[in-house]
């Protein structure tokens, strides 16, 4: 399996509680976790709340909040893999450059030049994992340090100093409302004003923890309630509908609450809320109205030793410049390099963009799926339940290859396509459709999300569908 963060925990955990044991886990870091082990800046939060953002089969009463912070989710996906004796099936410091099908087996490499085999690959490589580190003329002469919010460096003092932040996602918004308080100039760089939606984030008191603690069905119960929830909100937001409308007037509403009228005019967006990914904050306008803080709207036309040109000629004289600028959501595993048994490379499989059948597998790839593979349920829903119920369908058909039911099993390039086709048609009309550039378009321009509720998508990957597949029995046995 390829990755240990939390959809790697995930499928690792579902193979031990099936009583399959002989797999390994390659991760390329030093520690599991994934998102929640890279990304480390200050004020980071999980926008989905903490009761739904958890595995079914380990659920946490003791969040410490409706949504909980970074470290303290880190800790979970951590104690999660240790519990369930991961330790003993995960090698750190792997990192797999290439994998090849040949003789009826996974041939896996990994940068060391390491060659281990296997029956069945899974990938597990995390969506937003790989930098975007923007193409801003002069950034590499910057005197004073320079990150990405992914990458934050620690060892920079910000008490006192000048700092910037380039970009208005999720990342930059909580960056900027946490260090607004903390430095003596803020200064954000946004290109495009963000639809925010404030949502209360409350402690929970130790009272109702260990309540929790003692009666698991109350945590099993909100798990539920906030799922259900969701589902209704973001399907419903998808298309014009009362969850629209509801989610947008909150959104206008909170942008009100800018007294300034310049300010608000630079933080009102000129697209549907929701077209983006929805950035959910309640302290973010508070703190961009802060006398030390600015929202500079000027495009950036280079960076030079002092600070950050705008395209007025401005010089922002700056100490730290944060490039919470996102990442690349297409590259899915790459750049890791698969081979089919044709000789077909995933490369030329997504010449033209990440497509897979149903989410989980690829054509010409036999005894291979994806854990949040192209297409998945992301957005402003939970990934925890996406992975689950993608690992239970890798799972069935390990299962059904142990019981000697196949030797490989690939789907078939007409149902694949049967799949990209439904999920096109269904494309026009949805709230990504409506204008505005975002990280859930493809290289075409088209969203490459998944258009309908992820409740849909739970259900899709309830029936393995094997009709669709292309299975070879020479070799299957019973194991
Ligand atoms: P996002 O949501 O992709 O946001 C990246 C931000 O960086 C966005 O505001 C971009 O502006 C901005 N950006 C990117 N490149 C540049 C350049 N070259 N110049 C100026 N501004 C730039 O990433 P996040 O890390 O905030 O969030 C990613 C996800 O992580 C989030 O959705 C959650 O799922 C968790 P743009 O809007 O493209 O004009």
């Amino acid at each position: 399996m390829l990755g240990a963060g939390m959809s790697g925990i995930c499928m690792a955990v579902k193979l031990k509680r099936a009583g399959i044991t002989d797999f390994t886990v390659l991760e390329k870091s030093h520690d599991v976790g994934g998102t929640w082990r890279d990304n480390t800046y200050p004020g980071l939060r999980c926008d989905v709340p903490s009761a739904f953002y958890q595995y079914t089969f380990a659920r946490n009463p003791r969040w410490s909040h409706g949504f909980s912070a970074g470290p303290e989710i880190h800790r979970y996906f951590r104690s999660v893999a240790k519990r369930h004796g991961l330790d003993e099936h995960i090698r750190l410091g792997t990192e797999v450059v290439g994998a090849e099908f040949t003789g009826g087996r996974w041939r896996v490499r990994d940068a060391a030049g390491n060659v281990r085999e296997a029956d069945f690959l899974v990938s597990a490589t995390g969506v937003l994992h790989r930098p975007v580190q923007p193409d801003i003329p002069g950034l590499d002469e910057f005197g004073g340090a320079a990150f990405h919010s992914a990458r934050w460096d620690h060892t920079v003092p910000l008490a006192g100093k000048r700092v910037a932040v380039v970009g208005t996602g999720s990342t930059g918004v909580q960056i900027v409302t946490r260090l607004a308080s903390r430095v003596a100039e803020l200064r954000l760089f946004q290109r495009t004003a963000q639809w925010v939606l404030p949502l209360p984030n409350w402690r929970n008191d130790p009272l109702s923890r260990a309540l929790r603690a003692r009666v698991p069905a109350l945590t099993a119960a909100e798990y539920e309630v906030v799922k259900q929830a969701f589902n209704v909100l973001v399907a419903g937001m998808l298309r014009p509908g009362w969850q629209r409308t509801l989610i947008s007037e909150a959104c206008r509403l909170n942008l009100r609450t800018v007294r300034d009228p310049q300010l608000r005019a630079k933080l009102t967006p000129d697209y549907q809320p929701m077209c983006k990914r929805l950035v959910i904050s309640n302290g973010f306008y508070r703190a961009v109205s802060r006398p030390n803080v600015d929202v500079v709207t000027d495009r950036i036309d280079h960076v030079e030793p002092r600070g950050i040109v705008t395209a007025d000629g401005r010089l922002h004289e700056l100490d730290v410049l944060v490039l919470a600028t996102g990442f690349d959501a297409r590259a899915y595993l790459r750049p890791i390099e698969l081979t089919g048994p044709n000789g077909r490379t995933l490369s030329e499989a997504w010449a033209e963009g990440p497509r897979a059948y149903r989410t989980v597998a690829l054509p010409d790839f036999p005894n291979f799926f994806m854990l949040m593979g192209p297409h998945s349920p992301i957005g402003n829903f939970s990934l925890v339940p996406i992975a689950e119920a993608q690992a239970d369908y890798a799972l069935r058909w390990i299962e059904g290859w142990r019981r000697g039911a196949y030797a490989t099993a690939a789907p078939s390039p007409e149902a694949t396509e049967r799949f990209n086709q439904g999920i096109r048609e269904a494309m026009p009309g949805t709230v990504w459709a409506s204008g505005c550039q975002s990280w859930y378009l493809g290289q075409d321009g088209q969203p490459e999300v998944w258009p309908w509720s992820p409740g849909r998508h739970t259900a899709m990957l309830a029936d393995p569908h094997t009709h669709e597949f292309d299975i070879h029995a020479e070799g299957a046995a019973n194991r």
